[in-house]
This record gives C-alpha cells, sequence and structure tokens, in this order.
C-alpha cells in the first residue's frame, strides 16, 4: 500500500487534481498512517486517520461539528505536552506517532483471541495456520482459483521472519512483526520479497516497466484511453526507481521503493497539516489555528444524526 500512496501523494503535487482512479489490489500489506489515499483535493480522510487513527476518524465523522470542535480542543490540549499553548511541529508528530502505534496495538489485540485458540499468552505457527487455513486443510479444494498451499507457504515463511528466537511460537512482539512487518528491520527482507514475487510476473526475480505499470493499472476494455498519471509512472520508473538505469528494478531499488530510507510518512504529514493551518506562518500552531481547520484535522457529520451518539462514549 505504501507504494500506492506515495504515488498519489507524488501525483497531487505535480498535477494539482489528477488522481488514480482505476488501480488494482496493491501489495504490501502496509498501512503507513492510513489504508486511505493521500488526496485533500477529493477530502481529508487520509488527515483524520493520520491524526485521530481508524476507529475515532469513524467516530468524528458522526458527531455534528460543534462537537467535533469540542473533541478537538480536547485533542490538542492533550497534544500540548510542553504546555505553551502551542502545537509545534514536533508534538504533531508525537501525536501523529502515538496514533500510529495505537492503530498498531489495536489491530494486534483485537486478532489475538482469534489465534491463541489455548490461551496461554502465545501464538503458534500451528495455531495460526489451523485457525487461518484449518477448513481447507480438512478438506482441500484442488479446483479453486486461489492456491492455499502457496499462500500458507507464504505466511510460514513470514511468521519464521517474525519469530525471532526460532522457536515457531509468536509472543506479542513477534506477532506485531508478523502482520505488520514494515515497521521492523528484521523484516525488511521478506517486505521485499513478497512485493517482487507478486509483481514480477515472468518470475526472473527483478521487476521490469511493464510489471511495474501492470501492478498499478489495467485498462478495464481494450483501447480503454489511459490516465494521465500512468504515463508518469513510468517516467517515475525510468527516472527514480530504476536507479541504475538498466531497465528494471532488482531488490534492493524495489527496497527503496516500498520502504523509502529518506521519507518520513509522519514527518511529511505533521509538516502538512502545519502548513495548512498555520494561519500566521509562524511555524507553531494555536488553538484557534487548529480549530479554524478543524475540518482538516477530524470529520463531522453536517447533519444532526450524530446527536445520539454523544451519549455513549467517553468524552
Ligand atoms: C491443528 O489441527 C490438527 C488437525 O485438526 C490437530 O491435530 C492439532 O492438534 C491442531 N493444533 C493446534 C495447536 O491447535
Ligand atoms: C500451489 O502452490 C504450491 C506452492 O507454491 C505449488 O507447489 C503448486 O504447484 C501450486 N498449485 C497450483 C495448482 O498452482
Ligand atoms: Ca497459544
Ligand atoms: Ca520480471
Amino acid at each position: 500500500m505504501m507504494h500506492l500512496l506515495l504515488m498519489s501523494f507524488a501525483l497531487c503535487i505535480v498535477c494539482g487534481n489528477s488522481k488514480p482512479t482505476e488501480l488494482k489490489a496493491q501489495v504490501v500489506h502496509d498501512e503507513p498512517l492510513s489504508h486511505l489515499q493521500h488526496d485533500d483535493n477529493k477530502n481529508y480522510d487520509y488527515d483524520h486517520e493520520a491524526f485521530l487513527g481508524q476507529d475515532e476518524a469513524k467516530t468524528f465523522d458522526r458527531l455534528p461539528p460543534e462537537e467535533s470542535k469540542r473533541r478537538l480542543a480536547i485533542v490538542v490540549d492533550k497534544m500540548d505536552s510542553n504546555k505553551d499553548d502551542f502545537i509545534s511541529e514536533e508534538e504533531l508528530k508525537f501525536w501523529i506517532k502515538q496514533t500510529q502505534k495505537k492503530h498498531i496495538y489495536d489491530s494486534v489485540e483485537h486478532q489475538w483471541k482469534d489465534f491463541d485458540t489455548n490461551a496461554d499468552g502465545l501464538i503458534s505457527w500451528e495455531e495460526y495456520k489451523n485457525v487461518t487455513y484449518g477448513s481447507y486443510l480438512d478438506d482441500p479444494q484442488t479446483d479453486t482459483d486461489y492456491n492455499y498451499t502457496h499462500v500458507m507457504l507464504r505466511d510460514e515463511r513470514r511468521f519464521r521472519a517474525a519469530d525471532a528466537n526460532k522457536d515457531l511460537i509468536a509472543d506479542k512482539d513477534e506477532f506485531t512483526a508478523f502482520l505488520h512487518p514494515e515497521d521492523h528491520e528484521r523484516m525488511r527482507d521478506i517486505v521485499v520479497q513478497e512485493t517482487m514475487e507478486d509483481i514480477d510476473k515472468n518470475g526472473d526475480g527483478v521487476i521490469d516497466l511493464t510489471e511495474y505499470i501492470g501492478d498499478m493499472y489495467a485498462a478495464e476494455n481494450d483501447g480503454d484511453e489511459e490516465p494521465d498519471w500512468v504515463e508518469t509512472e513510468r517516467q517515475q520508473f525510468s527516472e527514480f526507481r530504476d536507479k541504475n538505469h538498466d531497465g528494471k528494478m532488482d531488490k534492493e531499488e524495489t527496497l527503496d521503493w516500498i520502504l523509502p530510507s529518506d521519507y518520513d510518512h509522519v514527518e511529511a504529514e505533521a509538516k502538512h497539516l502545519l502548513h495548512e493551518s498555520d494561519a500566521n506562518e509562524d511555524g507553531k500552531l494555536t488553538k484557534k489555528e487548529i480549530l479554524d481547520k478543524f475540518e482538516m484535522f477530524v470529520g463531522s457529520q453536517v447533519t444532526d444524526f450524530g446527536e445520539a451518539l454523544l451519549r455513549h462514549d467517553e468524552f
């Protein structure tokens, strides 16, 4: 997902309004800050998720604007860790980072009980395999489109990579690395390998231009006119992805594409939010500056449908 986000973000800068519309399912199971595309010309959903996390973003979406603003003001107080009544870029970054961590933590907690079938506080590969593939293993169907054996082997390979002490049993940290490999140094190789296997259709171990474009765009009908962003992506491939200009992306080049060492999503989002709301351009935000742009930070529901919800949560 990350390369998709990077791409659409880059496109927004380049073309102002074009957005990818015919993307196929992406391969890297990566949610840098949100699984949504970042296109502020369309909506602020990406910013909402980066700032609040997925669940909170949904809650705010159902609140009347005044209530959204009231809650945002509470968030601003929480963010202001040095209590100087300004929100700095650092405080924004810290907040977004925490939101991201909480999302990953919640996602692991949420799935934990399903897989730890003997409730011993650990998830063995056996447990994971039985829960995920049990019904298939009991009754293997040969005529499905989906090659379960293949997917299972791939899961096992990833599980083994995440399993730091090599006992084929995952504790919380190991299971987190399994579900969210992009945040873990020891998982980099496997992330690149999975990405390459998905995109490298002819199996020659590298990604050529056709495969690269094929991963993002497929004409629905023959003769469909290609959207402009596809050509932009071709140029991206030749100019930036294929660094040594041999016409294909090898492992190193792929790694730099999906997990670029010089691109920090958290920092980029913090700078973006700051830039868009810093009315007096002093490089820091007052509560008023943030509330004036509340629609970018958080969602709200323009009808009063959300009123019913107010009684039901912790704010
Ligand atoms: C997994 O399923 C197999 C076959 O049903 C069973 O023999 C085994 O005990 C199960 N293992 C665990 C850890 O649940
Ligand atoms: C399914 O995947 C396995 C492992 O990659 C492979 O050995 C097998 O040939 C595949 N089966 C089909 C029907 O493609
Ligand atoms: Ca267990
Ligand atoms: Ca290839």
